[in-house]
């Protein structure tokens, strides 16, 4: 049977058709949607993250294995996305002004939905007039804002900003995310919470929300 060491490896070398075949063997193969993700999709995209820092893959092999990832996730997405249940709430997500990766946010968004929330995404490069925008438009209990440059995760503080100057920040939990970010940013930048992880966004939205 396929194993998560091929998916990973295929998730390295960009190789989508590979990763949707292998994902596809695990699925009818029984393993748990979740642990298809962590142990191959994720593992993967992390061996990619860590060569792309060492000058050893270049953006566009970057892509090309981001892209085979999601692949992948497309096809475990229905798995763990439970159609049936009643809103949790609805959680508007969005990457920061001047910032293109949405994996990371993208992931947020399935665990989320699979959990019962509502997600409406706004995408990436989002600025903070565009955030407030879509709060008014929305209206969600929970905006969550991603970042993965140490550049543009700032934008987080210029949005609460913004929304305290258009009297909506009360309207609204925000929660901040991102490898970058920590605890203290996401406190200096008067967010309601920041997350670690996918799961840890899911529990904050819960505790937030109780
Ligand atoms: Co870029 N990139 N990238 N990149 N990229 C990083 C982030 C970097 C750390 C790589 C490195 O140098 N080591 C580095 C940032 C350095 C820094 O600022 N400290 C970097 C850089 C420098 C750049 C460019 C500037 C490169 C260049 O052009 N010279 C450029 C910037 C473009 C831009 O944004 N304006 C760039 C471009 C790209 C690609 C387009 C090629 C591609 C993005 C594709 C896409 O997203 N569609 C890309 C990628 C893929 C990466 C790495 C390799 C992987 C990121 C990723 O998807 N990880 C990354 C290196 C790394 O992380 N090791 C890197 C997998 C993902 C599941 O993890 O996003 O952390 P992550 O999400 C986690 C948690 O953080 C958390 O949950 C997720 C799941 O557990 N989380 C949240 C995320 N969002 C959350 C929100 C929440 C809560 C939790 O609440 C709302």
């Amino acid at each position: 049977m396929a194993n998560f060491e091929e998916l990973t490896k295929s998730v390295i070398s960009g190789n989508a058709t590979k990763v949707k075949e292998i994902t596809k063997a695990l699925i009818d193969g029984g393993v748990a949607p979740l642990d298809i993700i962590n142990q191959g999709l994720i593992a993967g995209m992390s061996v990619v993250g860590a060569r792309f820092k060492n000058g050893e893959m270049f953006v566009p092999e970057v892509l090309v294995a981001a892209r085979s990832m999601t692949a992948g996730i497309e096809l475990v997405k229905p798995l763990i996305a439970d159609q049936n249940m009643p809103s949790a709430g609805k959680v508007l997500l969005g990457t920061v002004k001047g910032d293109l990766h949405d994996i990371g946010k993208n992931l947020v968004g399935m665990m989320l939905e699979s959990r019962g929330y509502t997600i409406i995404n706004a995408g990436m490069d989002i600025s903070p007039e565009k955030f407030v925008q879509e709060i008014r438009a929305h209206k969600p209990d929970v905006l969550g804002m991603c970042a993965l440059l140490t550049t543009t995760m700032l934008h987080m503080k210029d949005t609460i900003e913004l929304m305290k100057e258009e009297g909506i920040r009360d309207q609204v939990k925000v929660i901040v995310g991102g490898a970058p970010l920590s605890q203290d940013f996401a406190d200096e930048a008067g967010a309601d919470g920041y997350a670690q992880d996918a799961a840890s966004a899911v529990d904050l939205c819960n505790r937030l929300l109780a």
